[in-house]
C-alpha cells in the first residue's frame, strides 16, 4: 500500500487496536515534553502513581510559562520541577532556556518520533517531521510512566501546497489561510499532513509555525515530511545523525485534499476574539495600533526575528505604538546579541523580554483599554492579555514590525522595501549549559523539594449511582480553556487546586452574586452534583487539565454540550467529569441555568448503550424528558466509574 507520512509513523508506534478510521488505538509514546504551569501537576501524578523513573526514550521539563516570580509561588514551583526531573530520569531546561516547543524543535525533536506534551502546541516538532500531541499533564504522566497513548485513528488531511510564497508572505499567513477554510471547530480527530512541491521552498522554521498554529485548528497535530530541508536544520543545530527521510509514497490517499497555491497568499490578520476570524491585513489597513508584540512559540525563531531586525535598522517606532519583542530560545537571543541584530532592535525603540511565553498567556504586555494589540501569537481570546475587552490581532512578524514603525495596520507588501534576504545559518549557537542531565541509573537519589505552595492533586469519589445535578451555569459555543481557567496573573496558583478553583469561570462572575465557585461549593455540601450546559466546541484551546480538575474539585459531575473538543474531553475523564452531547439543537435551547437534572441510574444507562435519558425539571416547575449521547469507550468508562485515572 502507498502510504502517507501519517500512517507510516502511525504503523510504526501502534501497540493496540487496528489501524481503521475512528476506531480508538494505543500508540507508543517516545519522547515527552512538558512545561512548569502544567508540570507541577504531571510530576505530581507521576509521583501518585509511584513511578520511580520514566520509561520514554527521552523526557523534558521545560520553564518557560510562570516566569514573573511575584511571590514565592512560580520559584517553589520550579524548585519542584528541577528536582522531581533529577529523580526521575527527566532533562530540566532552566527558566531563560526559551520556549519549551522552540527549544525542542532546535534540541530534541526526531523525525518519524512520537512526542506527548502537556502543552497544545506541541505538535510544533511537526514542523521535523514528528508526530507531535499535546495532552493533559495527566496523559503525559501515564506516558512516561510507559503506558500507550490512547486517540481514534485519524481522519488525515492532505494539504498540497504549491507554489512559492511572494516576499513579505510569511508561513503564518499560509496556517491563517487554512484557519479561514477549515475554522476553528468541526476538525477533532483529524491529523493535517502537508505534502506538494511547494514543501520545499519552506524551512524548518517556517513549517514550525505552521504546524504550531494547526492547535487552533482543533485537529490531533500537524505535520510535515522531513526531507534535505529538515537534514539541513538538524545539520546546522550539530544533530544530523537525528534525520531520517520521511515522505509520503507516491500515490499515497488522504481521507481530504486541500489545494493552497502559497504564491496566492496574502498577509492575513486573526481578528478579535478567535483566530478563526480571519481577515487579510489590506482589509484592515490604517486601523491605529498602540501595541505591538512579536514572539511566541508560533513566530520567534531566529529566521522571525533577523527579518524583524533588518527591518528595524536604522529606523524608529511610531511614537504611538510601543513594540515588545521576546525571542523563543536562548540560542536566538544569543545569536541576537552576537551579530548585532539585538542592537538595531534596541536602536528602534524595541523593548526586549525575557524569552519565554510571558505576553503570550497574559503574563504583562497588557494593552490600554479600548486599544488595539497586534500580535505574532496563536491565540486572541478575549482578556487573554489580561485586558478586559481587548482587541488584539494575530499576523506575521512581518505585518506586525512594519505596523509598529507605520502605527498602524499596515500591509507589509506595500512598504517598497526589498525582503530582508536571510539564509539558514551554517551552524546555530549551540549551548546545552541550562540543560540539566538527570542522575544515572545508578546515581542515588535526591530529596524532591516540594514547599508549601505546592497542594497534593485533589483526590475524588467513584461515580455517584444516580447523577442529582443542577445547572449552575449556561454558555455558548467556542468557550475555551481559558474561560473555564484564567490563565494570566492567577497562573501561579496552578499548582495549589484548592486556591486556583476559586477562579473557575470567572469571567461569567457577576457584581454581587456569588461567585461560580461558591455556587458549586454550596451545591456539592447539600450533596448535589454541578452541571454546565455549553454550546459547540466546548474546550478549545490550551490543554490545561486545571479545566478539569478544579472543576472537578468544585463536585461538578458533568457537562453536556453540543460538541467537546479532545484534549479538554479527554481531561474531564481523566478527573471523573462525564461529558455528555446533546442529540438535538432544540434540547441545548431547552435547558436553562438554574434548572434540576436528574440522570437515574446513570453508572448502568453508560454501561448499556450511547444513549442517556436526562429528566429536567426547569426553575418553573416544568417537566421534560431528553436524550443525550455518551462516546467514551470502554477504558475511558471504567475511568469515570472510578472516579478518575489517578483512581483506576
Ligand atoms: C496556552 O498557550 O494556552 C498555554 C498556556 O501554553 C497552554 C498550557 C497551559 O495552560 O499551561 C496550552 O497551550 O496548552
Ligand atoms: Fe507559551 Fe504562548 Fe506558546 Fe502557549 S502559545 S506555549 S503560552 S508561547
Amino acid at each position: 500500500m502507498n502510504r502517507n507520512v501519517v500512517q507510516k509513523i502511525l504503523d510504526e508506534h501502534i501497540v493496540e487496536g487496528k489501524a481503521k478510521r475512528g476506531e480508538k488505538v494505543g500508540i507508543k509514546i517516545d519522547q515527552t515534553l512538558t512545561q512548569d504551569a502544567t508540570g507541577t501537576m504531571a510530576y505530581l501524578e507521576l509521583e501518585a502513581m509511584g513511578i520511580d523513573r520514566v520509561k520514554t526514550e527521552l523526557s523534558v521539563s521545560y520553564v518557560d510559562h510562570n516566569m514573573s516570580q511575584f511571590g514565592e509561588e512560580n520559584a517553589n514551583d520550579h524548585l519542584y520541577l528541577q528536582t522531581v526531573a533529577y529523580n526521575k530520569g527527566i532533562k530540566f531546561s532552566r527558566p531563560g532556556n526559551g520556549i519549551c516547543h522552540q527549544v525542542h524543535l532546535e534540541r530534541f525533536g526526531i523525525p518519524g518520533k512520537t512526542m506527548l506534551g502537556s502543552d497544545s502546541h506541541t505538535p510544533t516538532g511537526g514542523g521535523l517531521g514528528m508526530m507531535a500531541i499535546g495532552a493533559g499533564g495527566l496523559d503525559v504522566a501515564v506516558a512516561m510512566a510507559g503506558d500507550p497513548f490512547n486517540m481514534p485513528y485519524p481522519e488525515i488531511i492532505g494539504i498540497e501546497l504549491i507554489g512559492q510564497l511572494s516576499p513579505w508572505v510569511a508561513a503564518k499567513d499560509v496556517i491563517l489561510k487554512l484557519l479561514s477554510i477549515l475554522s476553528t471547530k468541526g476538525n477533532v480527530g483529524c491529523i493535517v499532513e502537508y505534502f506538494g512541491e511547494g514543501v520545499h521552498s519552506l524551512s524548518v522554521p517556517q513549517r514550525a509555525t505552521i504546524t504550531n498554529m494547526g492547535a487552533e485548528l482543533g485537529v490531533t497535530t500537524s505535520l510535515f515530511p522531513s526531507d534535505d530541508k529538515t537534514r539541513e536544520f538538524l545539520k546546522a543545530q550539530r544533530r544530523e545523525i537525528d534525520w531520517v527521510e520521511l515522505k509520503a509514497d507516491n500515490g499515497a490517499e488522504y481521507d481530504r485534499i486541500i489545494q493552497i497555491d502559497l504564491s496566492e497568499l496574502k498577509p492575513m490578520a486573526a481578528c478579535p476574539s478567535s483566530p478563526g476570524n480571519i481577515k487579510t491585513v489590506e482589509e484592515l489597513e490604517g486601523m491605529p495600533v498602540q501595541q505591538v508584540v512579536i514572539g511566541s512559540c508560533t513566530n520567534s525563531s531566529l529566521k522571525d526575528l533577523m527579518m524583524v531586525a533588518e527591518v528595524l535598522k536604522g529606523k524608529t517606532i511610531h511614537k504611538n505604538t510601543s513594540l515588545m519583542i521576546l525571542p523563543g530560545s536562548r540560542q536566538v537571543l544569543k545569536m541576537l546579541a552576537e551579530n548585532g541584530a539585538l542592537a538595531n532592535m534596541v536602536s528602534a525603540g524595541a523593548r526586549i523580554l525575557e524569552s519565554g511565553c510571558g505576553a503570550c498567556i497574559g503574563q504583562g504586555a497588557s494593552p490600554a483599554e479600548g486599544t488595539v494589540t497586534v500580535r505574532t501569537f496563536n491565540r486572541n481570546f478575549a482578556k487573554r492579555t489580561g485586558t478586559k475587552g481587548d482587541k488584539a490581532y494575530l499576523t506575521s512578524p512581518e505585518t506586525a514590525v512594519i505596523t509598529a514603525l507605520n502605527g498602524c495596520m499596515s500591509s507589509p507588501e506595500k512598504q517598497n522595501e526589498t525582503y530582508p534576504p536571510w539564509e539558514m545559518p551554517k551552524e546555530f549557537a549551540v549551548d546545552d549549559s541550562m540543560i540539566l542531565e538527570p542522575r544515572s541509573e545508578n546515581e542515588k537519589s535526591t530529596e524532591i523539594i516540594r514547599k508549601q505552595t505546592i497542594g497534593d492533586p485533589p483526590v475524588n469519589t467513584e461515580y455517584p449511582e444516580i447523577l442529582n445535578g443542577e445547572v449552575l451555569l449556561k454558555v455558548e459555543d467556542k468557550i475555551t480553556t481559558d474561560h473555564i481557567m484564567p490563565a494570566g496573573a492567577y497562573l501561579k496558583y496552578r499548582s495549589n487546586i484548592a486556591s486556583y478553583s476559586r477562579f473557575v469561570f470567572e469571567c461569567f462572575n457577576e457584581e454581587d452574586k456569588p461567585t461560580f465557585a461558591e455556587s458549586a461549593e454550596a451545591l456539592r455540601d447539600r450533596g448535589k452534583h454541578g452541571i454546565v450546559v455549553a454550546g459547540e466546541s466546548y474546550g478549545q484551546g490550551s490543554s490545561r487539565e486545571h479545566a478539569a480538575i478544579c472543576p472537578m474539585y468544585l463536585g461538578i459531575k458533568a457537562v453536556i454540550v453540543r460538541s467537546i473538543e479532545r484534549i479538554h474531553a479527554a481531561n474531564l475523564i481523566n478527573f471523573g467529569i462525564l461529558p455528555l452531547e446533546f442529540v438535538s439543537e432544540e434540547d441545548y435551547n431547552k435547558i436553562g441555568q438554574g434548572d434540576t437534572i436528574i440522570i437515574p441510574d446513570i453508572r448502568n444507562q453508560l454501561k448499556c448503550g450511547k444513549k442517556i435519558e436526562v429528566e429536567l425539571t426547569k426553575s418553573s416547575g416544568d417537566k421534560d424528558t431528553i436524550v443525550c449521547n455518551h462516546s467514551l469507550t470502554p477504558f475511558e468508562l471504567k475511568t469515570l466509574l472510578a472516579g478518575g485515572r489517578l483512581n483506576l
